[in-house]
């Protein structure tokens, strides 16, 4: 993955044995920040995008549990897209990244840790003022 400010891949911890896998996520140790909310997005048709938006104060951690999908990262400077198709990979979005998430597999389950309750005024959902907001931080 190339140099996407405040994003990164993390491989997670997998316990394995006869019975199969579990993988533990303990705050601070396994991923960077406290997660204050959980939530899932599943039943995506493969044609639609979501997304379009960045967070001011927000950082998530992204773990596709089940199928595939891609996630399209901006941080004004750098864009890049990360295929999430692997249960023991999770990817850090943080703070002032514009992301959007496609090409999901009709099995797809993307869970989300994030940092922060739902607020809307966190987001920023126009591109232009996305870009302004960077400028002016
Ligand atoms: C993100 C990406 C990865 C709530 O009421 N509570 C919540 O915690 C969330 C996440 C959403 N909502 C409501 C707000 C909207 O009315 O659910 C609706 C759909 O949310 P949105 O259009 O923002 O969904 P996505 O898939 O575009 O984005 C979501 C998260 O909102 C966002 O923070 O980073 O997943």
């Amino acid at each position: 993955m190339k140099t996407i400010k405040n994003c990164k891949l993390l491989n997670l911890h997998e316990i394995g044995d006869y019975r199969g896998k579990l993988i533990a996520l303990e705050e601070i140790k396994d991923y960077p920040f406290k997660a204050k909310r959980i939530y899932y997005i599943y039943g995506c048709e493969n044609n639609i995008r979501r997304g379009y938006h960045s967070h001011k104060r927000t950082d998530q951690l992204l773990i596709c549990v089940n199928g595939s999908c891609k996630i399209y990262l901006d941080d004004g400077m750098n864009k890049e897209d990360v295929l999430l198709d692997n249960k023991s990979i999770g990817l850090i979005v943080g703070r002032d990244v514009w992301h959007e998430m496609y090409d999901f597999s009709k099995d797809c389950v993307l869970l989300v840790l994030a940092s922060e309750l739902y607020n809307e005024s966190d987001y920023i959902r126009n591109y232009e003022d996305f870009l302004k907001y960077l400028r002016n931080k």
